[in-house]
C-alpha cells in the first residue's frame, strides 16, 4: 500500500549490511520519508534505504500524501523528495516541510536539469532547511549512501548554537577598546595540507573576541565595528602580532611552516602598511616568506591606487598575497590581473556543493585552471568530508582547507594535532 508505514526488521539483514549501517548512519535513529508519484521509484529507493540499515522508512505518493505525514508522523531524519509531485509542486512541499519539521534533512530528486535541482536547493536553503544534496533520476544507493553519510559529518554543531547571520549584537566600541586592552583576542589555527603529499602547507591564523561581556564574538562581528570606529590599525597590529609570534614559537619547536592573516579592505588604506609589517617581522623574527595576507572584498576599496601599491610593496618584500572567498566575493577579475596574487582560495561555499552540484563543481574546477593559468597555487577552503577532499583532488587543487581536515584550533594545539594523523 502507498505511503504505508514500512517497519522493516532488522535482524533479517546479513552481517555486512548492518556493519555497513554502522558506517553510514552511525545514528540508528535514522528515519527517512520517501516521496514520489512512482511507485516503482517509491520501492526501489526504500530497498535501498533499507540496504543501508536505515529501520523506519515511510512513503508518500503525492503532495497530499506528504501533507500528512509531515504532519502527523514524529520527526523525520531525512526527506527524499521529488520535485515534480500532482496535488503540489516541489517549492510549495519544501514550504510545507520547513513549516512542519524544520529539523528534516533533504534529498531532492527530479529527472528535471541540475539547474532546477540547484534553484530548488537554494529555495531551501533560504527556508531554513538543511540540504543534503540533489540526485538525478534514475537514484542509486551508492549516491543515496554519500548522502547519508553527510547527515553524519554536516550535522549542526550544537542544537541551539548561535547562528552565524542572524547575531546582531550591538557591540560597544569603547568594549572593543578594553578587549585591546585587557588582551581578549585570541587567534586560533587552521592548518591547510598540500593534497599530494598530505604536508602542512601552512595555517590560517582566525581572530577570537572572548569577551566576559558578549561571550565568543566572531570576527565578523567585531571586526566591522572596529572598522567604523577607527580601531582597525590597533586590531590589525594584534592580529598580526600574535600570529607573527605563533609562527616563531611553531619554528623553535622544529615546525617552520607559514601563517596566513586575514586583512580588511581598510586595513590596505594606509600607505605605510608595508613598513609597519616589515618591522614587525624582523622584531619578531619571521622571514617574510613565512607570512601570506589574504583579502577578501578588494573592491570595496576606495583608493584602487593605495590599494595596488600597499599590495605590491608586500609582494617585493616577499609576503604572499591571498585572494580569499573567490567566486563570492567582490574581486573582480580584472583585479586578478592586476594585484601579484601568490594565492587563490576558491570559496567553500562551490568547494562544498562540488561533491553533489555538476554547476558548482564547474565553478571550482574553472577556478582551479585560472589559478594554475596565472601562476597561483589554488586552494580549496571548506572541505567538509572525505567527499569534498576527493572531488577537489580530482579536479587537481593543490591545497585545502576544510572541517574534514581539522576546525580551528587553539596555537599549541598544531604540533599533536600534526602527531596525530
Ligand atoms: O573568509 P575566510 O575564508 O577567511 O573564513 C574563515 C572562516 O571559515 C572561519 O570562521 C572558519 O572557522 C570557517 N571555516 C573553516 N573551515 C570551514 C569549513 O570546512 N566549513 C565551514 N562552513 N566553515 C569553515
Ligand atoms: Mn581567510
Amino acid at each position: 500500500m502507498h505511503g504505508e508505514l514500512m517497519e522493516l526488521n532488522r535482524t533479517v539483514m546479513p552481517a555486512a549490511v548492518t556493519a555497513l549501517a554502522v558506517d553510514v548512519g552511525r545514528n540508528p535513529e535514522v528515519s527517512v520519508l520517501v516521496i514520489d508519484d512512482d511507485e516503482f521509484l517509491r520501492d526501489t529507493v526504500s530497498r535501498q534505504l533499507q540496504s543501508l540499515g536505515i529501520d523506519r522508512i515511510v512513503t508518500a505518493a503525492d503532495g497530499l500524501q506528504a501533507r500528512q505525514r509531515l504532519q502527523e508522523c514524529p520527526p523525520f531524519s531525512v526527506v527524499v523528495s521529488d520535485l515534480c509531485l500532482p496535488g503540489m509542486d516541489g517549492v510549495e512541499l519544501l514550504r510545507v516541510i520547513a513549516e512542519c519539521q524544520r529539523q528534516a534533512a533533504l534529498v531532492l530528486m527530479s529527472s528535471k536539469d541540475q539547474k532546477v535541482l540547484s534553484a530548488a536547493s537554494g529555495v531551501a536553503r533560504a527556508r531554513g532547511l538543511r540540504v543534503l544534496g540533489a540526485l538525478g533520476k534514475p537514484v542509486t544507493r551508492t549516491s543515496l549512501r554519500a548522502m547519508l553519510a553527510l547527515l553524519v559529518e554536516s550535522a549542526p554543531a550544537a542544537a541551539g548554537a548561535p547562528a552565524r547571520a542572524s547575531a546582531r549584537l550591538d557591540i560597544d566600541p569603547d568594549a572593543i577598546r578594553i578587549a585591546l586592552d585587557r588582551d581578549e583576542i585570541v587567534m586560533h589555527a587552521q592548518p591547510k595540507l598540500v593534497i599530494a603529499s598530505g604536508e602542512l602547507a601552512g595555517v590560517e591564523m582566525l581572530a577570537r573576541w572572548q569577551s566576559p561581556l558578549y561571550g565568543n564574538v566572531p570576527p565578523d562581528l567585531f571586526i566591522e565595528v572596529a572598522e567604523r570606529h577607527g580601531l582597525m590599525e590597533r586590531l590589525t597590529e594584534v592580529v598580526l602580532r600574535k600570529s607573527l609570534g605563533a609562527c616563531r614559537d611553531w619554528s623553535r619547536e622544529g615546525l617552520k611552516t607559514s601563517v596566513a592573516v586575514n586583512f580588511s579592505a581598510g586595513a590596505l588604506h594606509h600607505l605605510d602598511l608595508p613598513d609597519v609589517i616589515g618591522r614587525l617581522l624582523a622584531e619578531v623574527g619571521v622571514a617574510p616568506e613565512q607570512l601570506v595576507i589574504e583579502i577578501t572584498e578588494t573592491a570595496t576599496i576606495q583608493n584602487r591606487l593605495h590599494t595596488l601599491d600597499v599590495l605590491t610593496r608586500l609582494r617585493l618584500q616577499g609576503i604572499g598575497l591571498a585572494i580569499d572567498d573567490f567566486g563570492c566575493g567582490y574581486a573582480t577579475l580584472q583585479q586578478l590581473k592586476e594585484i601579484p596574487f601568490t594565492e587563490l582560495k576558491v570559496d567553500r561555499s562551490f568547494v562544498h556543493a562540488a561533491a553533489t552540484d555538476a554547476a558548482a563543481r564547474s565553478i571550482v574546477e574553472n577556478c582551479i585552471d585560472l589559478a594554475h593559468e596565472l601562476g597561483l597555487i589554488a586552494v580549496a577552503e571548506g572541505v567538509e568530508t572525505r567527499q569534498d577532499w576527493d572531488q577537489v583532488a580530482a579536479l587537481g587543487c593543490d591545497v585545502a582547507q576544510g572541517y574534514y581536515l581539522a576546525r580551528p584550533f587553539a596555537v599549541d594545539q598544531l604540533a599533536p594535532w600534526l602527531a596525530r594523523r
